[in-house]
């Protein structure tokens, strides 16, 4: 008994061991099957397999602002998004504004394939893309800045037909996004279109930006935002416009006495690439940028959100600089929208170069957002 129970345990064990090695072996197999077909359906999340299927590459993404505002944070969250979703092969520079000159060198820098990727603000290409200043029109679109979000992600004249004017000059805008509202600074108090008789506003490089400003009454002076600091200081210019984070951040609140909160217009930028460069990227390489690009909306929203809350907070907060903070009523926007509208009409019908068809889908579908 004792001796066949010895015989058994050594023939079960080598059934065992046998079996062990066949399923290790199998199992090798197997693994091997299985790697083959994640390499093919591999999303390219995080894992490091990823790196196989993305050839190593390096991109640069250059911002209009400072490390710390929205959109050097945007960069720096897209470039680890990008990081990680290639497991490593592809790495993407934030570049802070300054790096490579101004915001106007910026946008040139991109069309020639200095850099790859900028995130870019409408009005320092107005010249060229005449479409892209309906940005500027004031009281255009809505104040609430859920529904701006839904218009920029999703509308179809700006995501598709101005998209193809912006790639007339070598352009890709894959996304646009809301800084925030605007608002208006200065000396004066601004709670009346007639109280910017008189007033230099500090613009972009728009053409447009011009004439919804002289419609108020004010004369504008195109600036680099890297001078407006000491232009407002010395009171060569005499109000600016921006989101309420950016006033705090650029410290304009130090050198202007009042932020009016006008709901007139949004700050919007545009995740954009070099076209060419974007177009001639591998199939798997546009479709990990495309797909950041568009996780990256919700991201950016809530950026926004938080730094202009923190914005307004800092500039209540600075008691060395008192500012006051005017917002304006339902009444005194009537006033402003009165002498705005038909600056919308003008665009529509005297600028040169402007596609019609693009203000008047994006109206609609603005109309539509608002449940108008
Ligand atoms: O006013 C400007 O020119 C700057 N404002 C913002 C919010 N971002 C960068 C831009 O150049």
């Amino acid at each position: 008994m004792v001796i066949f129970n010895k015989k058994y345990f050594i023939m079960l064990l080598s059934i065992l061991t046998l079996s062990f090695l066949l399923v290790a072996c199998g199992g090798d197999d197997e693994e091997g099957t299985d790697e083959g077909n994640t390499g093919e359906e591999d999303t390219g999340e995080g894992s490091e397999d990823a790196a196989g299927d993305f050839e190593e590459d390096s991109w640069q993404f250059v911002t209009e602002e400072l490390q710390g505002e929205v959109q050097y944070e945007y960069a720096a969250e897209f470039a680890n998004r990008i990081s990680e979703k290639t497991g490593g092969a592809i790495t993407v520079e934030p570049l802070e504004y300054g790096s490579l000159g101004s915001s106007v060198d910026q946008a040139q820098l991109l069309q020639q394939g200095g850099v790859q990727l900028a995130a870019m603000s409408p009005g320092f290409t107005g010249g060229q893309v005449q479409d892209g200043q309906i940005f500027s029109l004031h009281y255009f679109f809505p104040s609430d800045q859920e529904q701006v979000q839904e218009i920029l992600t999703n509308s179809e004249a700006l995501n598709q037909d101005l998209r193809a004017k912006y790639e007339e000059h070598s352009i890709s805008p894959l996304s646009y996004w809301t800084e925030g509202e605007m608002a208006w600074t200065s000396n004066v108090g601004i709670e009346s279109p007639s109280d910017w008789e008189g007033l230099n506003m500090r613009v972009q490089e728009s053409p447009l930006m011009r004439e919804s400003y002289d419609a108020y009454g004010a004369t504008v002076q195109a600036l680099d935002w890297g001078e407006l600091y000491t232009a407002l200081d010395r009171e060569t210019v005499d109000a600016q416009e921006n989101p309420i984070f950016f006033i705090e951040s650029a410290s304009f609140h130090e050198v202007q006495d009042t932020v009016t909160i006008s709901h007139h217009n949004n700050y919007v930028a545009m995740t954009t690439a070099n076209t060419e460069w974007y177009n001639g990227l591998d199939e798997n390489v546009k479709q990990v940028v495309d797909e950041t690009v568009e996780e990256m909306q919700e991201w950016v929203f809530e950026e926004q959100l938080s730094q202009n809350e923190a914005g307004l907070e800092a500039i209540e907060a600075d008691t060395d600089n008192p500012t006051e903070i005017i917002e304006l009523d339902e009444d005194q926007i009537a006033e402003f929208r009165e002498v705005a509208e038909p600056v919308h009409q003008y665009y529509r019908d005297e600028v040169e170069g402007i596609d019609q068809a693009i203000f008047d889908k994006l109206q609609e579908e603005i109309a539509e957002v608002m449940g108008e």
